[in-house]
């Protein structure tokens, strides 16, 4: 199909996407087997076509602060699952507040409070709820969690204390494929978590791997998931193998395939919030990904941050230029720059009103 195109034919199909018109599964199998640098080239040129219709040059910033790396679970992908023999942190509530009141004035839009599933929290939920409440209070900024599974009431009182978010990554929504990754937990419980919190108000975020045994019955299976879980920000992420875990030897792929998905996201989810994340391959990589059709930057840290991401291209590097500053000077020598908080404010309560009022029906 969009081999053949023109640059007038590839707009008119980004226009029939804005209209309403959605991709069938042999539409998606097409592009996901796009190889040349040509075809991925016009399928970036729709989705970008597609964003600025949406969201026009703004992009949304993230700041990421993963204040505990320690985890009870056994993710067979993460570098922190619990079997690692790594060195591990535990921020105070002090330290995560100093380092969240850093982000204001930045055009940060919101604060990702993101951890392992840390007993010390997951047993004593306040805790959290304490930190996620000041944070709020300090920052006046919308707070995200990346928590791991939670209990419906700890979903509820972290809502009622000024958690606006929910990150929680179904990895892929192929439930053979998820075993070998999330060896040991619950699908569903997953999956319910995320539609538990979208109910009662929050906004979520749902997310897949690539390059982690996915073939494309698979991949089409996980984007469909994608759009079960109505999400109001949907994310794929290349895998990148980590030292000391079970598929520590896996070859690992190059954001090719990333980069496709990113657009045919944007392709399935028009009107949605997309990451590049910079914790992939940094701030090139950032640029590639808004090019694909992205329009929310991720995993942003103060420049002289130590704490880690959970990828972590930049873990031997000397400068990791993820700061607000660098990514903002970036952004605007490609013509774009960040939204207004206003902006990114009117995406949480629109996404809050809808769900409200499809809770009452
Ligand atoms: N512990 C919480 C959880 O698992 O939901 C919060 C951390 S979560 C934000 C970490 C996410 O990073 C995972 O859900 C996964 O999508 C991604 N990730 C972890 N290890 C990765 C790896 N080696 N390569 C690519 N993505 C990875
Ligand atoms: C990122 N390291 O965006 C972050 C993380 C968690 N909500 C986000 C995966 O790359
Ligand atoms: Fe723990 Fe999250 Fe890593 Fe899984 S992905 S091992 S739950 S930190």
């Amino acid at each position: 199909m969009i081999q053949d195109m023109e640059e007038r034919e590839l707009k008119g199909l980004a226009q029939e996407i804005i209209k309403g018109n959605e991709l069938t599964d042999d539409d998606i199998k097409e592009l996901l087997y796009l190889s040349s640098d040509n075809d991925i080239y016009k399928l970036n040129y729709i989705a970008r076509e597609i964003r600025e219709h949406f969201f026009g040059k703004k992009v949304f910033l993230y700041s990421f602060v993963y204040f505990s790396t320690y985890c009870k679970n056994n993710c067979t992908f993460c570098y922190y699952n619990r079997s690692n023999d790594i060195d591990r942190y535990r921020l105070d509530k002090e330290e995560i507040l100093s380092i969240c009141r850093s982000m204001k004035n930045q055009n940060i839009h919101m604060i990702d409070l993101t951890m392992g599933e840390d007993p010390y929290f997951h047993n004593n939920p306040e805790r959290l709820v304490d930190i996620v409440q000041q944070v709020k209070k300090d920052t006046g900024l919308p707070v995200m969690i990346s928590p791991g599974v939670m209990d419906d009431d700890t979903l509820i009182r972290l809502h009622d204390n000024g958690a606006d978010f929910l990150a929680l990554y179904q990895e892929t929504h192929d439930p053979e494929l998820y075993k070998n990754l999330r060896k040991g937990q619950s699908f569903t419980a997953r999956a319910h978590a995320r539609e538990f919190a979208k109910k009662i108000g929050y906004c979520v975020e749902d997310g897949i791997l690539t390059g982690v045994g996915n073939d494309i019955v698979s991949t089409i299976q996980s984007l469909r998931g994608l759009q079960r879980s109505k999400s109001d920000m949907v994310r794929v992420m290349t895998f990148v193998p980590q030292g000391g875990t079970p598929l520590e030897k896996m070859k690992q792929e190059s954001s090719f395939s990333e980069i496709k998905i990113i657009s045919i996201l944007r392709l399935m989810f028009p009107d949605k919030l997309i990451p590049a994340s910079l914790d992939l391959e940094g701030i090139d990589g950032m640029v590639h990904r808004l090019n694909a059709g992205a329009n929310v930057v991720t995993s942003i840290i103060p420049w002289d941050s130590s704490l880690e991401g959970v990828v972590n291209y930049d873990r031997n590097l000397k400068e990791r230029d993820r700061d607000p500053k660098s990514v903002i000077r970036r952004l605007r020598s490609i013509g774009m720059e960040p939204a207004s908080q206003e902006d990114f404010n009117r995406i949480i309560s629109m996404s809050k009103k809808r769900s409200l009022e499809a809770a009452v029906i």
